[in-house]
Parts: structure tokens; sequence; C-alpha cells
């Protein structure tokens, strides 16, 4: 008896930090907030999370996590403008992953740079990073 009341005990223990865990990762600090996103890049354009809307919407003092992954060739998710300054270059079949903290609101736009296919010039889309209240 007095033993199985330990077990329970000690898996609602278990079980309790677990859920403190986890709500810890979604929140980092105060006013920070992870966002996760998949970026798909293909001949010629990006998909966000699954819709063809290539946009990425963030708070500002999110941090982005974003999975970039190509479908055919290697391409690229690079934006140019300050302070963000993203180069990651995907080959079929090895995703790169990245995080950065969106702290400059503003819309940022994200293109392929790689010059392989001349159709890449077409593939862009943007980071919007909306003010802090
Ligand atoms: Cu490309």
């Amino acid at each position: 008896m007095a033993l199985t009341s330990s077990t329970a005990r000690r898996r609602f223990i278990f079980v309790t930090l677990g859920l403190v865990g986890s709500f810890a990762s979604r929140i980092l600090a105060a006013g920070q907030t992870r966002r996760d996103f998949t970026v798909v890049a293909r001949r010629y354009g990006y998909r966000v999370n699954g819709s063809d809307v290539a946009e990425i919407r963030v708070v500002q003092n999110d941090l982005v996590h974003v999975t970039f992954s190509t479908e055919d060739i290697p391409h690229s998710f690079t934006i140019e403008e300050a302070p963000y300054r993203i180069m990651k270059r995907a080959e079929p079949g090895s995703p790169v992953s990245f995080s950065f903290r969106a702290d400059q609101p503003g819309r940022f736009r994200f293109f392929c740079n790689l010059t392989i296919d001349e159709g890449c010039r077409q593939m862009q889309g943007t980071l919007i990073v909306a003010a802090a209240r």
C-alpha cells in the first residue's frame, strides 16, 4: 500500500514536471514565444506550413524556428535586409534548421539567391513581423 502510493506520487511528480517542461519550452521568457515554421522550396516558390502563401507571420520578439527543405533542386532561403541577414541553402534530402529572434518589426523579403536555375529569381516570400503591443 505504501509502495503503491509512493509510486503514484512519483508518477504524479514526473507528469507534473513534464507539463511544466513543455510549457517552459513554449514560453522561453516573458514575451518570447517560440514559433515553428516549415518552409519547403521547389521550382519556383515556397510553401510555408503547407500553404502556397509564402508568408512567415510572427510578432516582434518571437523566437522563430525554421526547418527549410527543398523538393527538387538546391534552393536557398535568403534575407538580405538588416537585422536578419540569413542565407541558408538546402539540398534535396538535407533540410536545414535555424532560429532567429524577430527583434525588428516590418516586412522582409526572402528569396532564393542561387543561380543554378534562372527560375529561382521568381522565388520569393515575406517575413512579416508585427510590432509588439
Ligand atoms: Cu532556387
